[in-house]
């Protein structure tokens, strides 16, 4: 317990804490009488009061629809939209703004590559290939799509630590592969995939690839063209922005030659009952009024994310996950999920001998401490793992150890309950 405290001092110090965690109103409150110990965060993140009081300050001065007024109110909105994407466009550091289409988070930007790009591309007994840990929202749009076009699924196993096989994923790739779709930081183990070696793999066949960066952006920095990723998917809530917003990254001459997605106004450039020329980049593919509060919501938190710097929060995640490891470690009957910890990222997923995790998540609530218990929507990743369920502990910046050994004497507490 000595070097754990010691841990616990050195972990303080170097980064300030109590300095961020000031900035998140929900983090200061109770829970069925006890301190709330937030560790959903792969669910989703709590919002900086910067994120907040943008969000306000849209509807307390600038509400208006974008692209269409020719009022003030129509060009500060419009401005602070276009922003928004400017801001997204630097973070990921795409080449340009109108490869940044604004959608309603990761699961419309697969949709969404899935029916344009995917439709196009796939044939009669061509593939997409993808992980085994992948989340439903990188499975479905690719089945429904394949169903479509009598395509199918070819699935990449996963190693005994929670890794894809890379040797397996080489030779998965086929002059049958039309696309390749790929989670860069797992919700369900927190394994980080090397995706900037899996994308090379698969252009030396000329085979595009799309990354589902959900659970990557808030934990990791990324660099689109550094990865080379062909589409790059992600949730602004998960990123400390709101909810119902999201980005599609996709590279210019692809999004080019996609269909649209959805018709409507603002993707446009002049229609008859005859024919419609579509807008250009990136608003052929945002029909009708955006998510413009969203928007604005996400380029304060992509702001205040740059402020705390993700070097410096992916090294004080690392050190809050292992200790978590250690602390989780010493609760008797813990099984931990995942790969080893320099492949990992801010989740602890584990089994508590035979007690649900349903039950456990249910007791730790009681506790102030929010988990999440269940499939994590990885069904087939779990069927691999061979467990119905896991009980998940996601971490962000704003955690502390203090929490991390809340959470290990609640599961030792549960661990007598159960006994
Ligand atoms: N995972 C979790 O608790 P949306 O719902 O569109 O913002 O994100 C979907 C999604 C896609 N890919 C990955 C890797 C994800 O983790 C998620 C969302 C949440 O793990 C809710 S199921």
């Amino acid at each position: 317990m000595i070097g754990v405290r010691a841990a616990h001092a050195a972990t303080d110090t170097r980064f300030d804490v109590d300095a961020v965690r000031k900035d998140f109103p929900a983090l200061h409150q109770e829970v069925h009488g006890k301190p709330l110990a937030y560790l959903d965060n792969a669910a989703t993140t709590q919002k900086p009061q910067a994120v907040i009081d943008a969000i306000v300050n849209f509807y307390s001065r600038d509400n208006a629809n974008v692209h269409r007024g020719v009022h003030l109110l129509s060009e500060r909105a419009t401005a602070g939209y276009e922003h928004a994407r400017e801001t997204v466009r630097r973070f990921v550091n795409a080449r340009e703004a109108r490869e940044i289409v604004f959608v309603r988070g990761t699961t419309e930007a697969i949709n969404l590559v899935a029916q344009t790009f995917g439709r196009q591309r796939l044939g009669e007994g061509d593939e997409v290939v993808l992980s085994a840990f992948e989340h439903h929202s990188n499975i479905v749009p690719w089945q429904i799509a394949c169903d479509e076009k009598r395509a199918r699924l070819r699935v990449v196993p996963m190693t005994g630590a929670g890794e894809i096989a890379i040797e397996e994923y080489a030779r998965s790739l086929t002059d049958r592969t039309r696309m390749v779709s790929l989670v860069h930081v797992s919700n369900a183990l927190g394994t980080i995939n090397p995706v900037r070696r899996l994308i090379a793999i698969a252009h030396e066949r000329g085979i595009p690839v799309l990354v589902d960066g959900a659970q990557a952006v808030a934990h990791v920095p990324v660099d689109v063209q550094q990865l080379d990723a062909d589409f790059y998917a992600f949730s602004g809530h998960k990123l400390f922005g709101p909810t119902g917003i999201g980005v599609l990254y996709g590279k210019a001459n692809l999004l080019e030659a996609m269909p649209p997605y959805q018709a409507g106004g603002d993707m446009i450039s002049s229609v008859t009952f005859e024919r419609t020329l579509y807008n250009t980049l990136p608003y052929k593919f945002e029909a009708g009024t955006p998510n413009i509060a969203g928007a604005i919501g996400l380029a304060a938190a992509i702001e205040y994310v740059q402020r705390v710097g993700l070097d410096r929060i992916a090294a004080y995640e690392h050190e809050l996950l292992d200790y978590g490891t250690r602390r989780l470690d010493d609760v008797p009957g813990l099984r931990l999920y995942g790969p080893p910890l320099d492949r990992k990222a801010a989740i602890l997923s584990f089994t508590l001998a035979n007690v649900h995790p349903h039950d456990i998540g249910t007791i730790l609530d009681q506790e102030g401490i929010a988990i999440r218990a269940g499939h994590h929507c990885c069904q087939p990743l779990m069927r691999r793992l061979g467990v119905d369920a896991t009980v998940r502990a996601s971490l962000a910046f704003y955690n502390t150890v203090d929490e991390l050994d809340q959470l290990a004497s609640a599961l030792g507490r549960v661990r007598e309950v159960f006994r």
